[in-house]
This record gives structure tokens, C-alpha cells and sequence, in this order.
């Protein structure tokens, strides 16, 4: 199986050609490929496909390290557009990709015919109770909800990007335990679907500070639906403007949800690693 590494701010994936290569099972690859130890080491597998959606050009899935599938991943599908481009799979610089999470449109930001950046419009965010899924409540917006963890009690804000996202306002992010906290929210019982977790530290009207823990993942550099979700989520608590930059581990990302059209856009870097080819079965 040839494969391709890549990564946006340290969140990296593995790229598989799904038109050249047939995974039987997916998800049971993911688990092998991404393991850090024993596969290559990745946070994803991301296969390209075509699409059957006459709207869309190319259909994106990715699995997570776990092998479960999450409906959408922001610093994949930049990867993911900029994979197409430079391999002369497509020679649009907007991009119309099926996910899960509908039609997401990664836009490419070329200079001097490199791929500097991509814009991608990530859609309208989910904001109903039912939406992200989160139980116990049905409401339009989950804004300052309690949720009670191990005894401890926190106010949270819910956002679906696609996926589901809990997002925490912390004073202080560097010395929170994300490690310890973020997979008692991840499992909690109010998200059947489980849930992404944002700690966030708001530096001040135009800048947030946030650690993650992935769903399915753990701690990642970055994540790319969690930035959206927790630019939105400061905005519905008034505590920046509509654009923000967000401070990630492995970088910063642009993130600004758009009054006129209510759709969020995340501005940000994607690289590419190396190729590779998996030895024998697997994959
Ligand atoms: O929703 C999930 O299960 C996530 N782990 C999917 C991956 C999301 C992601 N890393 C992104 O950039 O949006 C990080």
C-alpha cells in the first residue's frame, strides 16, 4: 500500500489514493498504520475517493487512530486539497469534498505555484443540544451548561463542526490536565457520540490560547474542527470578535465565523512529510 504522510501544524495523517488502492478494512488499517510504535504514527488515515455526490469533486474519510470514524477532520482535509492539486488530481483552487460532515470547500492560497495556505469554508456550526448530540438538555445553544465530571463541576459550551465538541474556558491552559480531564469528557454519558474536548485560555478580543484531547486520538498538536468550535464558542459567550487567531501546539490558525452567511472559515498551513509503501499485507 503506497501511502503519503503529511501533516497541518503537527496534526498528521497518513494519505492513501483510494483510487489506486482498495482498503477492505479501513478501519482496522487505521489502527495499524497510525500506531507510533508499530505502524508508521500518525493521528488519521485519510483516504481519497471519488465521489457519487454530483455537487461534490472528491469524497474525504478519515478514521481515527482508535479505527472509528469521525464525520469531519480540519487539518486533514487542508492536506487533503493541496494532495489533489500538486498531484494533478484536480486543477481547481476551490474544492468541493463529501465528508460526513456535508460538503466542505478547502480553497487554495498559491504562491509562486506552491501551496502557501488553504481557506477552508467548514459550513455552518451546529449549535442545538440535539445537534452535537449532548443529552439531559433541549436547547438551541449549549452555552454555560453544567456538566458535572469525577465530582468536579464545569460550565461548557457544545459546538458541532460536523463533530462533536465540548469547549472549557480555563484561566490558565499550560497548566491544566488535559491528559487527566479531556478523556472523562470524551467518554462522558451526555455525548453518545463521545466528543472532542478544547481547553481554552482567552488571551483577549482576537486571540485564544487552546489544548485539545481528540476523540478517538487523545492529545494532538492541533485540531482543526476544535479551533472552529471554540472560536464559535467564545463568540456566543461575547468574549472575542468574529475573527480570531488560535495558538495550537503545533500552530496558529485564522479562524473567523462569518456574520452574513453564519458559515465558519479556518485559514491555515498544510504540509507534506514523505511517501512510503506498507511491507506486504499490510493494508
Ligand atoms: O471527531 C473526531 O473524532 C476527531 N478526532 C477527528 C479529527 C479532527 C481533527 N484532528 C481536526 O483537525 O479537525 C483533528
Amino acid at each position: 500500500m503506497e501511502f503519503t504522510k503529511v501533516h497541518g501544524l503537527g496534526n498528521d495523517f497518513i494519505i492513501v489514493n483510494g483510487f489506486e488502492e482498495d482498503l477492505k478494512q479501513p478501519n482496522r488499517v487505521a489502527q495499524e498504520v497510525c500506531a507510533r510504535n508499530f505502524g508508521v504514527g500518525a493521528d488519521g488515515l485519510v483516504l481519497v475517493l471519488p465521489t457519487e455526490v454530483v455537487e461534490a469533486d472528491f469524497r474525504m474519510r478519515i478514521f481515527n487512530p482508535d479505527g472509528s470514524e469521525p464525520e469531519m477532520c480540519g487539518n486533514a482535509i487542508r492536506c487533503f486539497a493541496k494532495y489533489l492539486y500538486e498531484r494533478g488530481l484536480t486543477e481547481k483552487k476551490s474544492i468541493k469534498v463529501e465528508t460526513l460532515a456535508g460538503i466542505i470547500v478547502p480553497e487554495l492560497i498559491i504562491e509562486d505555484g506552491r501551496v502557501e495556505a488553504v481557506k477552508v469554508d467548514m459550513g455552518p456550526p451546529g449549535l442545538k443540544s440535539s445537534e452535537i448530540p449532548i443529552t439531559e438538555v433541549d436547547k438551541e445553544q449549549v452555552v454555560q451548561e453544567s456538566l458535572t465530571v469525577n465530582g468536579e463541576e464545569y460550565e461548557i459550551t457544545a459546538v458541532s463542526m460536523g463533530n462533536p465538541h465540548c469547549v472549557i474556558f480555563v484561566d490558565d491552559v499550560d497548566s491544566f490536565p488535559v491528559a487527566e480531564v479531556g478523556p472523562q469528557i470524551e467518554e462522558h454519558p451526555r455525548f453518545p457520540e463521545k466528543t472532542n474536548v478544547e481547553f481554552i485560555e482567552v488571551l483577549n478580543e482576537q486571540e485564544l490560547e487552546m489544548r485539545v484531547w481528540e476523540r478517538g486520538a487523545g492529545i494532538t498538536l492541533a485540531c482543526g474542527t476544535g479551533a472552529c468550535a471554540s472560536a464559535v464558542a467564545a463568540i456566543l459567550n461575547d468574549l472575542t470578535a468574529r475573527k480570531v487567531e488560535v495558538h495550537l501546539l503545533g500552530g496558529d490558525l485564522t479562524i473567523e465565523w462569518a456574520e452574513e452567511n453564519n458559515r465558519v472559515y479556518m485559514t491555515g498551513p498544510a504540509e507534506e512529510v514523505f511517501k512510503g509503501q506498507m511491507t506486504e499485507d499490510r493494508g
